[in-house]
C-alpha cells in the first residue's frame, strides 16, 4: 500500500527526531544511546525518503550537515555585537590586581561569585539562530567583522542545527526569534595528531598547534573536507537581543541554558565564591589539563552576575568583568648553535635550528623547525642568537622570537641555499609557494627519503630496513630506486655494516613478504604528493589497479568523494612522468600487488588461493578483465607480467611475448575452459 504524503512527513519527522537525539547523546553527552549500525540504517531511511520527496527537506535535517558544492570564497560579515578579546593575567598576583581594579570601577560589592571556565585554545565562533534554526556561523575575524563560514560550521556535530526550545521555561517563545551563541571550536588532540601524521606522510608541512590546524580547517572551501576533520565546539556565551537579562541572571545560569538548548558546555567549569577558590581552580587545572583530550592555555574568570557585568561594561578592547588567567607558556631561552637544512623525500628544504639543549614541557629540546626561508627572514634568526623556544604539550617545538639585544657581534643573516645541500643541484621555489625544493630526482636525500617511506609501517612495512640500512644502500649505490630493493640478495646485505648473515636473510624474507601488501599500500608507498595512507585507500577503492589509475583523467579521480582537484592533479602529474612509468613496470615485474587482490566480500571460496595467474591473448568468451575478476573472486592473485613466481598463464588467441616467456620459464598454461573447470 502506498503511504500518503502526511504519513511520509510524519515518518521523516520521527526519523529526524530519533537521529538528532542519538547524535546529541553521542557528540554532546559523550554517552551513545544506539549502535552505529542502527544509526546508519535510520539515517539511510531518512536520506531515501528525502531523495524521493525533496520538497520535504528542511535545513535542520541531520542529512543537511555537509554541503554538496564547495564554496567559492567567504564573505565578510559585521558582527551585531563585537567579539571582544580578553585581557591576560599570568599569575595570581595579576588576577588580584584585576579584582582590585574592577572593584574600584563598580558600586561596593560583597559576596561576589566568579565563574571559572577552561580557556579552550581554539577559534571563536559566533552562531546565529533564527526561530531556533542555525542560519549563520561567523569567525571572530578582527572582532568587528569575521568571515561567514556557515557551510563549514554546519558540519560540526556538537553544534545543533535546530535549538531544543522545548525545555525552555519562558512565557513567550517568540521572544527567542533571534539568538546568538558564542563559543570555541577546536580540534581534539588525537584528531590534530592524525592530521599532522597524514600531512607528514603526504609531504605537506605540519600544523604547529591545534589552533592553527583549526583555523586552517575552517578556511577550507570544501565542507566535505571540514566534515572529515571532526571539529568540536564548546559554547560559553548566550545573547538574546533585547532581553539578555530576562532569560538568565548570571553566567552560571546562561551556561545551563546553553546546555538545555542542545550545546556542549565544557563540564570542567566551577562557580567560585572567592578569589582563593579561583586560584585553587587555576592551580588544579595547571597539571590536570595535560590529561584532557583538547588544549587549554588558561582559565577564563568571569564575574557571574549579569547586572554587575552590565555596570562594568567594556574598555575599547576587553570586557572589564572577565580576564584570561593564562598558564605560563612553556617557553625558554637558548642559543642557536647551527642552522642546518634538511632535504625530505619530496625534495622540500626545511631549515632546522640546532640549539643548546633546554628543558621544556617535560622534554629536552635541542632542535626546532624553522619551517622555511620566509619564516627565518621574518624572525631574522642567525647562528649565535639567543632565542625563545616554545613547546606546549605534544606540539612541535618552535622558535617564537629572537632576543636581538643579546646578539653577538659579527653575525650574518641566514640565507636559504641556492643549491641542494645534498646533491648540489640548483633548487627551485615555485611562484606562490613558501617551500624551496630540490628537483633532482637522483638526489640521494630524496632517494633515501623515498625508500624510508616505501618501507615504513603504513606502506610496504618492511621490518628490519631501518634508516641506517637505507642510507648505506643508497650511499653504496646498490639501490637507486625502490624497485632495486627487490633485486637485493642476502649476500649483498650481509656486506653492510652491522648486518650478519642471519639478519640479512630475515630482511630478504621481509622484502619478499612485502609483495603481498595490498595495492593501497603500494600506492601510498610511491609517495605521490598529497597522497597519504587514507587518500590511497580511498583512491584504490575506486581504481582497483594501477593501469586504471594511470589511465584515469583528473576529472575521474576528482569525482571520488573526498578527493579534491589538488590531489587528483598530483596523481595525474606523477603518472605522466616517464621515469615513474618505468618504475611501475619494474614493480609489476617483481610481483607486487598493483591490482586489488584483497578478498572482496564476494569471495565465494578460496579455490585459487596462493596461485598467481597472468592472462594474455583473446579468450573465447571472457574479456581479460572478466577473467582477472574471476581469478580474484576465487582468491587467486593476478599479475601483469610473467616471472618465476607465476603459476599459470591463461592463454587466448594471438598471445605474444608473454607466451614465449612462459614457455621459456616452463610455466603451466591454461585455456579459458580449463580455468573455468578449476573454479567449478
Ligand atoms: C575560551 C573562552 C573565550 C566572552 C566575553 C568575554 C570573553 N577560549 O574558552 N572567551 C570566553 O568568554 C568571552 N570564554 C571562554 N571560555
Amino acid at each position: 500500500m502506498q503511504s500518503t504524503q502526511p504519513e511520509i512527513k510524519q515518518r521523516i519527522e520521527e526519523l529526524r527526531k530519533l537521529l538528532i537525539q542519538a547524535s546529541y547523546a553521542y557528540y554532546v553527552l559523550d554517552a551513545p544511546t544506539i549502535e552505529d549500525a542502527i544509526y546508519d540504517k535510520l539515517y539511510r531511511e531518512l536520506q531515501d525518503l528525502e531523495t524521493q520527496y525533496p520538497e520535504l527537506i528542511t535545513p535542520d535535517s541531520p542529512t543537511q550537515r555537509v554541503g554538496e558544492k564547495p564554496a567559492t570564497g567567504f564573505t565578510s560579515v559585521r558582527h551585531n555585537i563585537p567579539l571582544y578579546s580578553l585581557e591576560n593575567a599570568f599569575d595570581v598576583d595579576e588576577l588580584k590586581n584585576w579584582d582590585e581594579r574592577w572593584r574600584r570601577n563598580a558600586s561596593p560589592q560583597e559576596n561576589v561569585d566568579y565563574v571559572c571556565e577552561l580557556k579552550i585554545d581554539g577559534n571563536a565562533l559566533a552562531l546565529t539562530y533564527e526561530n531556533g534554526i542555525l542560519v549563520r556561523g561567523v569567525t571572530r575575524g578582527d572582532g568587528v567583522s569575521g568571515e561567514d563560514i556557515t557551510q563549514n560550521v554546519r558540519t560540526i556535530r556538537s553544534i545543533p542545527l535546530r535549538l531544543n526550545l522545548d525545555d525552555i521555561e519562558i512565557e513567550n517563545h517568540d521572544s527567542l526569534q533571534q539568538i546568538e551563541v558564542r563559543g570555541e571550536t577546536f580540534l581534539p588532540l588525537d584528531v590534530f595528531e592524525k592530521i599532522n601524521q597524514e600531512r607528514l606522510s603526504s609531504g605537506e608541512s605540519q600544523f604547529a598547534n591545534p589552533r592553527n590546524a583549526t583555523a586552517g580547517t575552517l578556511r577550507q572551501l570544501d565542507s566535505r573536507k571540514v566534515d572529515k576533520r571532526r571539529l568540536d565546539f564548546f559554547a560559553y556565551t548566550l545573547q538574546i537581543p533585547g532581553m539578555d537579562d530576562a532569560f538568565a541572571n548570571n553566567q552560571w545560569e546562561a551556561l545551563e541554558l546553553l546546555r538545555k538548548l542542545g550545546f556542549k558546555v565544557n563540564p570542567n567549569k566551577q562557580l567560585c565564591h572567592s578569589l582563593d577558590e579561583v586560584a585553587q581552580y587555576y592551580q588544579h587545572w595547571d597539571t590536570e589539563r595535560l590529561n584532557l583530550p583538547y588544549m587549554t592555555d588558561g582559565v577564563v574568570v568571569k564575574l557571574n552576575s549579569f547586572p554587575l557585568q552590565q555596570e562594568l561594561g567594556f574598555t575599547n578592547k576587553f570586557p572589564r568583568w572577565a580576564i584570561a588567567l593564562k598558564y605560563a607558556a612553556e617557553e625558554a631561552p637558548t642559543r642557536v648553535e647551527n642552522i642546518s637544512v634538511n632535504v625530505g623525500r619530496t625534495g622540500a628544504l626545511t631549515p632546522l635550528a640546532e640549539m643548546y639543549p633546554v628543558q621544556l614541557a617535560g622534554t629536552t629540546v635541542s632542535r626546532a623547525t624553522l619551517h622555511n626561508g620566509d619564516r627565518i627572514s621574518q624572525l631574522d634568526i642567525r647562528v649565535g642568537d639567543t632565542v625563545i623556544v616554545r613547546k606546549a604539550g605534544e606540539i612541535i617545538p618552535e622558535v617564537v622570537r629572537v632576543l636581538k639585544e643579546l646578539r653577538p657581534e659579527n653575525t650574518t643573516p641566514f640565507e636559504m641555499p641556492t643549491n641542494c645541500p645534498v646533491c648540489g643541484q640548483p633548487v627551485v621555489r615555485e611562484k606562490g609557494e613558501a617551500v624551496t625544493r630540490c628537483v633532482n630526482t637522483n638526489c640521494a636525500a630524496i632517494l633515501k627519503g623515498s625508500i624510508e617511506h616505501w618501507v615504513s609501517r603504513n606502506a610496504l612495512d618492511i621490518r628490519g630496513m631501518g634508516e641506517k640500512v637505507v642510507h648505506q644502500l643508497v650511499d653504496k649505490k646498490v639501490v637507486n630506486s625502490v624497485a632495486d630493493l627487490y633485486e637485493l640478495t642476502a649476500e649483498t646485505l650481509a656486506n653492510l655494516e652491522r648486518m650478519g648473515q642471519k639478519s640479512a636473510e630475515k630482511l630478504i624474507d621481509a622484502i619478499e613478504k612485502s609483495k603481498d601488501q595490498p595495492w593501497s599500500r603500494v600506492l601510498y608507498g610511491l609517495g605521490i604528493r598529497h597522497v597519504g595512507s587514507a587518500i590511497a585507500q580511498t583512491v584504490t577503492e575506486k581504481f582497483d589497479s594501477v593501469e586504471k589509475l594511470a589511465a584515469a583523467k583528473v576529472t575521474d579521480i576528482e569525482a571520488i568523494y573526498g578527493i579534491g582537484v589538488e590531489i587528483a592533479e598530483s596523481i595525474d602529474k606523477w603518472f605522466r612522468i616517464e621515469a615513474n612509468q618505468t618504475l611501475i613496470e619494474r614493480l609489476q615485474n617483481t610481483g607486487l600487488q598493483l591490482v586489488e587482490t584483497q578478498p572482496a566480500p564476494s569471495v565465494i571460496n578460496q579455490k585459487l588461493a596462493g596461485k598467481t595467474f597472468v592472462v594474455t591473448g583473446t579468450l573465447p568468451t571472457l574479456t581479460r578483465d572478466e577473467a582477472k575478476e574471476l581469478i580474484q573472486k576465487f582468491a587467486g592473485k593476478v599479475s601483469n607480467s610473467i616471472s618465476k613466481s607465476t603459476d599459470y598463464l591463461v592463454v587466448g588467441e594471438n598471445a605474444g611475448s608473454k607466451l614465449a616467456k612462459a614457455e621459456k620459464l616452463g610455466i603451466a598454461q591454461l585455456s579459458e575452459q580449463q580455468l573455468l573447470e578449476m573454479v567449478k
